[in-house]
């Protein structure tokens, strides 16, 4: 159960849970949770599925019968990644958890890392996001085709360049937030499904003020089930940090030109 707000952070791992959105993991969950449950015992997991046709809903309730630190939450179609990380999150916030974390069912995310992300988000006056990142220095992908890989780095230098928030790895999914900055945002106006969810969440908590760290983490590119990456969700991406660049750019460049405006108002005699 987690803990009231306001324990000491060396206690966060007590009061987070680790949301993992699945869609036909059957066969890649429970080493998945087995790992997590290893590497940080604290934490509790709540796994939200899409009623996925290859049974991945059942393996998570037979797993949770015997563990009362994962919990399910059933939907009833394949609704989209942003949308299933928006119930967990709701679901996580009314409980009263302090952290809540993302993380693939698919093994791409090693449970191992996670200790670190925790570590970040209490360490040096606390931290708001920490991205588990492949693109800082440490951070590493292993098996990912050239493709892939090339697509990442170009899809982050985009979005880089176009906001002006100066994230290595904006699109990481695997991530931690401290629930008191995920509680300020307004959840029901997020409406990005695929990886532009990852950059849209990072935005509004840089947004809020929030600081946002980056920690070297390892990649592995999955080794069973099947990819739900597609043109679809590169395109949506594309399309909406192409929008949110030039509102930020455009945001900005009416601020400079009514300080300057403003500034050169009060120089006159
Ligand atoms: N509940 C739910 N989970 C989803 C949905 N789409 C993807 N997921 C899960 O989200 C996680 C990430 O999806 P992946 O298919 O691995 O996508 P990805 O990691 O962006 O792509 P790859 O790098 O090719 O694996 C996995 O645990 C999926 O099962 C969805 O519509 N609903
Ligand atoms: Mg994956």
């Amino acid at each position: 159960m987690p803990e009231p707000n306001g324990v000491a952070d060396h206690d966060l791992a007590r009061g987070t849970v680790v949301v993992i959105p699945t869609y036909d993991e059957a066969e890649t969950l429970p080493a998945t949770l087995s790992r997590l449950r290893s590497a940080v015992p604290q934490a509790d997991v709540l796994v939200v599925d899409d009623a996925s046709p290859d049974g991945t809903g059942q393996v998570a309730e037979a797993l949770a019968v015997h563990d009362p630190a994962v919990h399910v939450l059933h939907r009833t179609g394949k609704q989209g990644l942003g949308s299933a990380y928006i119930a967990g999150f709701r679901w996580a916030l009314e409980r009263g958890y302090q952290v809540i974390v993302e993380m693939d069912a698919d093994g791409s995310h090693q449970p191992e890392d996670l200790p670190g992300l925790l570590a970040a988000l209490a360490s040096d006056g606390g931290a708001d996001l920490v991205l588990g990142s492949r693109w800082v220095p440490g951070g590493r992908v292993a098996n990912w085709p050239r493709r892939r890989e090339l697509l990442s780095r170009g899809g982050n230098a985009y979005t880089r360049l176009a906001t002006g928030v100066p994230l290595r790895d904006a699109t990481a999914g695997f991530r931690a937030y401290r629930a008191s900055t995920l509680a300020e945002i307004d959840l029901g106006a997020v409406a990005s499904q695929g990886y532009c969810f990852q950059v849209d969440m990072a935005l509004r908590v840089h947004d809020t003020g929030g600081v946002v760290r980056e920690v070297p983490v390892l990649f592995v590119e999955r080794t069973r089930g099947r990819s739900k990456m597609s043109r679809q969700i590169v395109a949506e991406a594309l399309v909406r940090v192409t929008v949110w660049g030039v509102t930020r750019r455009g945001a900005q460049g009416a601020r400079w030109l009514r300080t300057t405006t403003a500034a050169a108002r009060g120089r006159r005699p």
